[in-house]
């Protein structure tokens, strides 16, 4: 029988949170962004508690942390990052890694369970240097050019020198093994309302949203704040503020049903109160499940832009940064979340799409994939208010390893 250690351990879950929330801080959440010295701990962090689960712990060459095990039988992989969004918040990736690792103790010392529940960290799921870099490079999809090419979006360090600051230049990164695991379990917050706006505990996860990035560049003429008169200007910052404004005009004739776009960061060149912009810039996101409408925005989009640089006074070029598949979570996992969600949630769950992008979508191209989502206070997510509630995050614990005993008994 397996020893007491090998019991659930909901106190355990909401310790190892509050021990990684207490590295990097940020009010009462964390400031973590991919490669800093508090996410470079948290990697540590987690390698070091791999082995109470039997695994036996990694850190690749690009950053993920990956807990193998050597026990016969069926193999489920389950994780999620430790890296935040700049000053956000303290469970957006480290919940799922946390209940991964919660599943990997309890199960794989139990010698009635025929398999173990390998555990992994996926690095820069937030886009710190780029698209899913960590889960991508796992399933095969990252040469060695993207990475030469990758920069942090705030300081524009190239990754090459964040991964030769962390010891991890020239270091092999792991590719999956196909046909080891039953396939991927992700657990994360909603990120939304509708598990709170419901009473409900449990999110069973049907899909996941492809992300389109955009940067936007409006070129005008650089010129002074004083002694140009507004009839020759050629103000960059106003085009892009009226480009705004006539996408929020003419998306809707166009979006589907859940569609979503953001102008996430705008910047004024060269950004002085006394100086007419001459550059203008916008990193915009368009987010939906159906590639279709992503594509008919996008065509929509470039046709806008040629318009008003046809029109001047400023012209403007459309460059699209990244592309993201949406995904379907499998079936079979989704009864298997459900079924669990009955014994330990009371049935409180919903069957429901993800707005927000997550490594299950990259690990969903090699093999089968779910995801469960635990209730966000107030919906608020990306920010460091952030938060569940201690019952919640437990329940959800719960119901994610009695989910993986249902996958690996499959
Ligand atoms: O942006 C997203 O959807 C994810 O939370 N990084
Ligand atoms: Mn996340
Ligand atoms: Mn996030």
């Amino acid at each position: 029988m397996a020893d007491n250690r090998s019991q659930f351990d909901g106190a355990r879950v909401l310790a190892d949170l509050n021990a990684l929330r207490a590295i990097g801080t940020y009010k009462t959440g964390v400031h973590k962004p991919t490669f800093s010295e508090p996410h470079l701990r948290s990697l540590e962090w987690l390698a070091q508690r791999l082995p109470e689960a039997g695994l036996t712990a990694e850190i690749d060459g690009i950053g993920n942390v990956l807990g193998t095990s050597a026990k016969p039988g069926p193999k489920l992989l389950a994780g999620s990052h430790l890296e935040s969004q700049n000053f956000a918040g303290w469970l957006d990736g480290p919940l799922g890694v946390v209940y991964a690792l919660e599943a990997a103790r309890v199960i794989n010392p139990d010698p009635d369970v025929s398999g173990a529940v390998e555990v992994a960290s996926w690095c820069d799921e937030e886009g710190h240097f780029g698209s899913f870099l960590g889960s991508r490079s796992y399933v095969g999809g990252v040469s060695e050019q993207d990475i030469d090419a990758a920069r942090d979006r705030t300081s524009g360090k190239p990754m090459r020198d964040a991964l030769r600051e962390a010891g991890l230049a020239g270091r092999a990164r792991v590719i999956a093994e196909r046909g080891r695991h039953v396939g991927y379990l992700e657990a994360h917050i909603e990120q939304g309302r509708t598990l709170e706006d419901g009473g409900l505990a449990i999110g069973v996860v049907t899909s996941i949203v492809g992300i389109w990035q955009y940067r936007i560049v409006f070129t005008g003429e650089q010129n002074h704040a004083g002694t140009t008169r507004m009839n020759i200007r050629k103000d960059a910052g106003l085009a892009l503020a009226r480009f705004c404004v006539a996408i929020d005009e003419r998306f809707p004739a166009a979006c589907g049903p859940r569609t979503v776009w953001t102008t996430g960061r705008i910047t004024l060149d060269p950004g002085s109160p006394s100086i007419i912009p001459g550059q203008a810039e916008m990193l915009f996101q368009i987010r939906d499940d159906d590639p279709r409408v992503i594509e008919r925005l996008e065509e929509l989009l470039r046709s806008m832009a040629a318009e008003t640089t046809t029109r001047g006074p400023c012209a403007v070029a459309v460059e699209r940064l990244r592309t993201g598949a949406p995904a379907m979570m499998d079936a079979s996992f989704q009864e298997a979340i459900e079924a669990a969600s009955k014994s330990f949630a009371g049935g409180r769950s919903i069957r429901m799409p993800s707005a927000a992008g997550h490594d299950a979508q990259m690990l969903a191209t090699i093999m089968p994939a779910g995801m469960l989502f635990v209730p966000s206070i107030g919906g608020i997510s990306h920010h460091w208010t952030e938060n569940t509630a201690d019952a919640d995050i437990v329940t959800g614990a719960e119901v994610f390893v009695d989910a993986c005993r249902r996958l690996l008994a499959r």
